[in-house]
């Protein structure tokens, strides 16, 4: 090391001018030896006093990689995936009949996808449940263009991750045969309500993924079909519209509801239901009803705390293995 090599030069100085007295005599021989000597020592003290600056700015560094190191290689509550190696699912409803019992992220295939695609399994509620969408702390942004929508978004990694699967893989989903829709919602009091409709579809994207659904059923009240006011149904209804998002304007206002509703989702004029809508932490004031809203249990004024919305063949049977 060049450290040690310079505190050798040191002492071979410092003990010939200080504590050997046959040195005495060299000094009153030769003063100019001990001149070179204390500039010898004077530079070598720069030089230590260098390579010190250098060494504490590399342990900083070490520390900072050390640390870099130390972080997770995915968030905390990061979720369990299971890998189920060749075998290809369909959807979360035939990884839980073939036995796989635990909510967490696994690959499935549907049919007509071109690819594998990762998807997050609720094993609850009966299990069998394809997730393709969640809030949960506003941490993710919903005002996306009609691209992102797409392909889908998000955090895809965490356990209560918010993410939207795509529209593409909602459409190749629900395009495999008869779909349940299940949403779950919770607001910033602890309560929880669900909402579920059969015959859930999504369409492709030539038909900018025009939704239907089915018979509700619940207690968080009828959003999706506005039945629960004959004359808001008109435009609240979202049976049958196409999706739209700030940049692909398809629903049947003048105006552009994703772009003032700042999210992307099957607009009329605009919403009863917009869970997609602008994180608040429950009641909101704003220009338009842009929170995370469902009508019928809060109003427009006020945005949810969370929201999973969900899938499952509506002949799946929870107790079959
Ligand atoms: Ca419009």
């Amino acid at each position: 090391m060049k450290m040690q090599n310079i505190f050798l030069w040191s002492k071979v100085c410092i003990i010939g001018t200080d504590a050997n007295p046959l040195t005495r005599q060299l000094n009153w021989i030769g003063s100019s030896i001990l001149d070179d000597c204390e500039q010898e020592k004077e530079r070598l003290r720069i030089h230590l006093k260098n390579l010190e600056v250098k060494l504490t700015k590399q342990q900083q560094l070490i520390q900072r990689l050390t640390k870099l190191n130390e972080r997770p290689q995915f968030p905390v509550n990061a979720e369990q995936f299971f890998d189920l190696g060749d075998k290809q699912y369909t959807d979360c409803a035939q990884i839980y009949t073939s036995g796989n019992k635990q909510s967490g992220f696994y690959m499935i295939k549907p049919l007509g996808s071109p690819s594998q695609i990762r998807v997050y399994c609720d094993m609850t509620e009966g299990g069998g449940w394809t997730v393709f969408q969640r809030r949960s702390d506003g941490s993710q942004s919903f005002d996306r263009n009609w691209s992102d929508y797409k392909q889908g978004f998000g955090d895809m990694e965490s356990a209560s991750g918010e993410f939207w699967l795509g529209n593409d893989n909602l459409h190749y989903l629900t395009s495999q045969g008869d779909y349940s829709l299940r949403i779950a919602l919770e607001d910033f009091e602890g309560h929880q309500r669900y909402a579920v409709y059969k015959k859930f579809k999504v369409d492709n994207e030539e038909n900018q993924y025009q939704l239907q659904f089915g018979e509700y059923s619940g207690n968080a009240g009828d959003s999706l079909s506005g039945t629960y006011h004959p004359e808001v149904q008109w435009w609240a209804s979202h049976q049958g519209m196409k999706f739209s998002t700030s940049d692909r304007d398809n629903d049947r206002y003048e105006r552009n509801c994703a772009k003032e509703d700042k999210s992307g989702w099957w607009f009329n004029r605009c919403h009863s239901a917009n869970l997609n809508g602008l994180y608040y932490k429950g009641p909101y004031s704003a220009v338009t009803d842009d929170g995370v809203v469902w009508y019928t249990w809060h109003g427009w004024w006020y945005s949810l705390k969370s929201v999973v919305m969900k899938i499952r063949p509506a002949d799946f049977e929870p107790n079959e293995v």
